[in-house]
């Protein structure tokens, strides 16, 4: 195999994405009012149209979901309408689109809860983390434990927002299954001591996933439905005692109920790659989809892993911030542009929209 093999077609499903690139879901924290999407979203995701996916920020489920300042949700009319824009743009520029569903759980804070509740999750385990609300980061609230018969309410939510995104032009749907959120909380038994079916045994801390899963696919189509995971990020300071039987059991149910691809956070969120034994092939063998990896790739990274034949596609995440025509960027071999990281969530136009693309580009 030749390098050339990133930047040429690959069929996702029943889509064809223009090369291997996949722009990673990024939170930037510019909702607008009644957090729907920005008033420059629709800019700043046309502009990165030449990924051959791009998968949008983190976006709500519910009012419930929210565990951060400005981020957007999929669940009113106005937010619904608000994210045509984006899709628009992206495919009026021929590019690919998927948004991802989120729902925090217990990483939030009450002043952000609906009428100050406090934040959901598999139990009543406070993180030892911070938020950003109220202009600054603060530690998360105490969550309270979702009652058993919350939970069907739970999948319902993600069912709804799914089914919200395909009516306003999204060509698939992530799963946020990673980085300390609620479907990682009940995966991972540092932050879900339930005794029920959603608790114990690596079948029931799988439970929700799968069934949000299987809801969400039921809505989108499994081939137009992603799920993503981070086995052992501790991202929203959780941990996990048996992430490999755990991830690999999650791994051959999601090959069962054929989504479309699986997408790894591999080591520690947007940290060291190897920060912990894991055997990323033994999920990739499980899964007979699509495998996107996640984390720290450069384009050396990704040919050596394209030619060894240990993924499908690779996310890009911090270089398309600062870089809309990444993908022209890292095939003509230009150099990139460097990110400032004093923009990266909220605010405005600049950092967000005012990165230059090289001169003869069409980002
Ligand atoms: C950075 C800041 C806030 C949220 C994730 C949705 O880690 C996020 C996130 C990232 O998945």
């Amino acid at each position: 195999m030749t390098d050339k093999t990133l930047f040429e077609p690959y069929d996702l499903g029943p889509i064809r994405l223009a090369n291997r690139i996949v722009m990673a879901p990024l939170t930037r924290n510019r909702a607008g009012t009644g957090l729907m999407p920005g008033e420059y979203a629709a800019t700043y995701y046309g502009q990165r149209a030449s990924a051959g996916l791009i998968i949008t920020e983190a976006t709500q489920i519910s009012a419930d979901a929210q565990g951060y300042q400005d981020t957007p949700g999929l669940y009113t009319q106005q937010q619904i309408e608000g994210w045509r824009k984006v899709t628009d743009a992206v495919h009026a520029r021929g590019g690919r689109i998927f948004v991802q569903l989120w729902h925090v759980g217990r990483i939030s804070h009450v002043d952000l809860r609906p009428g100050g509740t406090a934040p959901v999750a598999p139990s009543a385990i406070r993180a030892a983390a911070k938020t950003f609300v109220n202009n600054g980061f603060h530690d998360v609230s105490e969550p309270r434990a979702l009652a058993l018969d919350e939970i069907p309410g739970i999948v319902e939510d993600f069912r709804r927002a799914a089914a919200n995104a395909m009516a306003v032009g999204f060509d698939g749907v992530e799963v946020h299954g990673a980085n300390g959120y609620l479907l990682e909380q009940f995966i991972k038994d540092g932050a879900n001591t339930r005794t029920d079916a959603y608790g114990g045994s690596i079948e029931n801390r799988a439970r929700l996933l799968l069934e949000v899963t299987a809801a969400v696919a039921k809505e989108t189509g499994a081939e137009r439905t992603g799920v993503r995971l981070s086995p052992v990020s501790s991202a929203g300071a959780i941990s996990c005692s048996d992430p490999q039987p755990q991830y690999d059991y999650i791994a051959e149910q999601l090959s069962a109920l054929g989504v479309v691809y699986l997408h790894v956070v591999e080591g520690a969120t947007g940290g060291p790659r190897d920060s912990a034994p894991f055997d990323f092939d033994s999920l990739r063998s499980r899964f007979k989809n699509t495998y996107l990896a996640n984390n720290g790739y450069d384009l050396e990274l990704a040919n050596a892993r394209l030619s060894e034949g240990k993924a499908d596609l690779f996310a890009f995440g911090r270089p398309f911030i600062s870089n809309p025509d990444l993908v022209e960027r890292l095939e003509t071999g230009a150099p990139l542009n460097a990110l400032d990281p004093a923009t990266l969530y909220g605010g405005g136009a600049k950092g967000y929209i005012d990165y230059p693309a090289l001169a003869n580009s069409n980002a």
